[in-house]
């Protein structure tokens, strides 16, 4: 058995993007009087730039915005304070499975993490609402790292906070940027594929599931071979 399992948030804990931060983001832009939706299948695109305040720099450096570093750091911090009300009150629910696999996880000794580039003021509330207080051992989120993934800094920094080599972490991610940031960090990842995500590539991945349906601690292990 691996000493501990990392996971990645949106998109695998908990389907955020289509209906929570996608919206977070349209009403940040409504907020500064700007034109700009962001649809539901150009956002899919825009996951391959991850940070939501990158997503934003980058799309309004595209269309020539002057100043497209500053705009963005104001919108990114309207659209976070959108984004949290959602997790307070909004419809916001673990993917299925997931609550079940946490539980045999820690039934069966296995320390569990969270690794997200999502940023902390949304992170801490959102595991709060959906596993309760001190539900995972190591959160690392999107502001305590330089580089966001696809750069390995967030899984070596939690790595280091758990005090564990990479051949004794299992990482779940849902994404190719978060797929590409385990490995080059060293653990092994199995990648749970979702709306967006299910048809990508998923090169160097241990499996790719579709779903976390009745996957318990050792249907995750028989998935990359370690049964
Ligand atoms: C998630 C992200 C985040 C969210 C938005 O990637 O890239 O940027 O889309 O959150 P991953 P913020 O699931 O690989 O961690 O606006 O807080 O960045
Ligand atoms: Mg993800």
């Amino acid at each position: 058995m691996f000493s501990a399992v990392l996971f990645d948030v949106d998109g695998t804990l908990a389907d955020t993007e289509r209906h929570g931060h996608r919206p977070a983001f349209n009403r940040a832009f409504a907020e500064f009087g700007l034109d700009h939706r962001w649809g539901v299948e150009d956002y899919g695109r825009m996951l391959a730039v991850t940070g939501g305040r990158r997503r934003i720099e980058l799309f309004l450096a595209h269309r020539g915005h002057p100043d497209p570093a500053g705009l963005a750091r104001m919108l990114h911090r309207a659209k976070t304070e959108h984004f949290v009300e959602w997790v307070r009150s909004g419809p916001v629910r673990s993917r299925p499975g997931v609550d079940g696999l946490l539980a045999d996880l820690r039934a069966a000794g296995v320390r569990t993490g969270v690794v997200t580039t999502g940023r902390r003021a949304w992170v801490l509330p959102l595991l709060d609402r959906l596993f309760g207080p001190a539900a995972f051992e190591a959160i690392v989120t999107g502001d305590d790292v330089e580089r966001l993934k696809p750069a390995p800094d967030a899984y070596l920094l939690a790595l280091d906070r758990l005090g564990l080599r990479a051949a004794e972490v299992l990482v779940v991610e849902d994404s190719p940027p978060g797929l590409a940031a385990a490995r080059a960090a060293g653990p092994a990842c199995v990648v749970v594929t979702n709306d967006y995500t299910a048809g990508e590539e998923f090169p160097g991945a241990a499996a790719v599931l579709p779903s976390f349906d009745g996957l318990d601690a050792a249907g995750l292990l028989r998935s990359v071979g370690r049964a």
